[in-house]
């Protein structure tokens, strides 16, 4: 038998891919940054995770390859056309079956939350995002070709490949396998809907400034409920939004009433120094 030369990373991994993602866009190349670096670049690497890119330029009919063309009506910029789009779009969907669900990305898109980002690893099933380049795509493309428009959110980028690359990141960390054993998604700040309580390393002393002592006591029950109340505490100051919907166990209630009055005691200190 030949000696095996792969990376442990490569025998360590079961041969499943669980997610596959199809892009189509103008700029293939950018996903370099998801597919090579990084818990994407591993989970690709390890077939947890498939990506495919088709160039809309490689379906254009035009002798110099055009995918764009001027605004009907006027106005600035240029507009992706929908044929080079639509043959991008059904070749990607002959290839990852023909359940797979196809997006958009552009700024007229919805939002997506966390919660929908976890449904969509779960399910599992191939994911199509077109991303859009230049004043935006032909509306007739948007309507016919895609189930729907999604956004990051209402400040502009220059197109839909950053956006698909933080979706697919996104996604990737709640594939099975994707995030180690040791570091589950289910730990993620937003899984328990609060922020972190922050964090510290070496070394001890730091521009005249030293560690919680909490955190190098040893106590874990008390380091434990340190940061509950620093999660709290700082979700209550930054986000409150997000404890508006949110009942609080008897053990919460009190680490926050806690953060309260420690901020309270501090700032009558500050003000009694001076
Ligand atoms: C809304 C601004 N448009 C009218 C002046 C111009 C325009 C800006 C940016 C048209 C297209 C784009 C490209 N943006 C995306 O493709 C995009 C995007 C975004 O800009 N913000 C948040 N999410 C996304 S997803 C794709």
């Amino acid at each position: 038998m030949a000696p095996d030369t792969r990376s442990a990373e490569l025998n360590a991994v079961p041969p499943t891919v669980s997610m596959r993602f199809g892009i189509v866009t103008l700029f293939p190349q950018m996903f370099g940054a998801v597919s090579e670096y990084g818990v994407t670049g591993r989970a690709m690497r390890t077939g947890l995770i498939e990506l495919h890119c088709w160039n809309p330029r490689d379906y254009s009919t035009d002798a110099s390859r055009r995918v764009d063309d001027r605004p009907y009506g006027g106005g600035p910029g240029m507009v992706l056309q929908a044929p080079p789009l639509a043959e991008a779009l059904r070749t990607a969907r002959a290839s990852l079956g023909g359940d797979a669900h196809s997006v958009a990305l552009s700024p007229q898109g919805r939002c997506l939350s966390q919660r929908e980002l976890i449904e969509i690893a779960r399910t599992a099933k191939p994911l199509i995002m077109l991303c859009g380049r230049y004043e935006g795509i032909d509306e007739r493309l948007l309507r016919d070709e895609v189930d729907e428009e999604w956004s990051l959110g209402d400040f502009v980028i220059s197109g839909g490949e950053l956006a698909a690359m933080v979706l697919i990141d996104a996604i990737a960390r709640h594939v099975p396998g994707v995030l180690g054993d040791a570091r589950s998604a289910s730990e993620d700040s937003f899984a328990s809907g609060l922020l972190d309580a922050p964090h510290y390393t070496r070394p001890e002393q730091y521009a005249g400034q030293g560690v919680p002592p909490v955190l190098i006591s040893g106590n874990h029950q008390a380091v434990r409920r340190w940061r509950l109340k620093q999660a709290l505490g700082r979700t209550w100051q930054r986000r409150p939004e997000l404890l508006a919907g949110r009942t609080l166990d008897s053990e919460q209630s009190q680490l926050l009433a806690e953060y309260r009055e420690e901020l309270v005691a501090h700032s009558v200190a500050e003000h009694s120094t001076s």
